[in-house]
């Protein structure tokens, strides 16, 4: 399996997410790809690619251009405003929430920040932007491997992006990386899409991505969002719109789900995937469904992210796979590495 990891992740580094009224440590650490690189190393499963130069026209296909105009300077606008934050994360505050509006652009800083963001628990540091610019080229470069005939291949990337939509980050994402990777593929002649989210949480990013869209089918299993995050998003009843109407699928389950049901979830997206008529798979990957997970509740062992590799390897399509989640830092690796093993067995 070609793998293309991102040589500049370790530029992402966050150092404090808000919960519950206090700034505690990120969840979301360079040492969660390392741990994945280690594992690697230790099994290897295809050689290891660096990512060429990313292709902004794919990127502006995605996220809107006044979007990634304020990723690109907001560490430099965060500077200009006091050297001193230099030593300080960029993190959210405000946002326009009820009532308020989003059609001005205020020129204060904190203000606009809030209007690309949903929440306080992504920080944006210094080397933020450069570590999501070469993630996005890792999953566009995997996705462009796999329509030139490799098979499957694997983005070995942070920050994650499934949170991120067209014009906002949050839920530690600032781009799609596999929507990234769905719009290459259909760039490079795949009729149809589809994007299974196996993350613990609701893809809705993604989700909104290609809410109207019938080319790019999406399907995302996680933790019920009356009590998970993102919350907001990420119900049953989210079947798509307009010409994506029927394009959707949310499979949300209680707190507690072990793999026998969480299984019978995969099966299902997967026989929708079937359905759709997807020439080509993205699984946004995220293994914090395991049992260990600091932040999520479902009981996945290791042993069963081999099974999972399996199930989606039988889906007989051409696949990426784009990092997402998983902070049970030690086992991030074995349980990434599972995935990827069982689906090459
Ligand atoms: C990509 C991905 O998995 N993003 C998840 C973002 C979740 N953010 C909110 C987490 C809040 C849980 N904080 C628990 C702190 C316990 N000390
Ligand atoms: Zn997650």
């Amino acid at each position: 399996m070609l793998i293309f990891h991102n040589p500049n992740h370790h530029l992402h580094a966050g150092r404090q997410e808000m919960f519950r009224g206090r700034l505690v440590p990120c969840h979301e650490t360079p040492a969660r790809l390392d741990h994945v690189l280690d594992e690697l190393r230790r099994r290897p499963l295809g050689p290891l690619r660096e990512p060429g130069a990313v292709d902004l026209d794919l990127v502006r296909c995605i996220h809107s251009p006044h979007y990634l105009d304020f990723l690109a300077q907001a560490w430099s606008d965060w500077v200009a405003l006091d050297p001193a934050n230099s030593e300080v994360d960029i993190l959210p505050s405000v946002w326009p929430g009820h009532g308020l509006r989003r059609d001005v652009a205020p020129t204060n800083f904190s203000a606009r920040v809030g209007l690309y963001s949903f929440d306080a628990g992504t920080p944006l540091g210094a080397g933020t932007w450069e570590a999501a610019l070469a993630g996005a080229a890792c999953a566009i470069d995997a996705a462009r491997a796999v329509a030139a005939g490799a098979g499957v291949a694997m983005a070995l990337t942070r920050p994650p992006g499934h949170h991120a939509g067209a014009d906002f980050f949050g839920g530690y994402c600032f781009l799609n990386n596999s929507a990234l990777a769905a719009q290459a593929l259909r760039d490079a002649g795949a009729d149809r899409v589809a994007v299974v989210d196996v993350d613990y949480h609701h893809g809705n990013g993604t989700q909104s991505i290609f809410y109207e869209r019938d080319d790019v089918f999406t399907a995302s299993i996680h933790g019920d969002p009356t009590t998970e995050y993102p919350f907001y998003l990420g119900y049953a009843d989210e079947l798509g719109r307009g010409r994506g109407e029927g394009c959707n699928l949310n499979l949300p389950l209680p707190s507690g789900t072990g793999f026998a049901s969480w299984q019978q979830a995969l099966l299902r997206a997967l026989a929708e995937v079937r359905r759709h008529g997807a020439e080509a798979l993205v699984v946004s990957l995220g293994v914090d469904t395991f049992e260990g997970d600091p932040i999520s509740r479902f009981t996945l062992r290791s042993g069963d992210f081999v099974q999972i590799g399996r199930m989606l390897a039988s889906a007989g399509l051409p696949t990426v796979f784009v990092m997402e989640g998983g902070y049970a830092v030690a086992e991030v690796g074995v349980n990434v590495v599972n995935v990827l093993d069982g689906f090459l067995t």
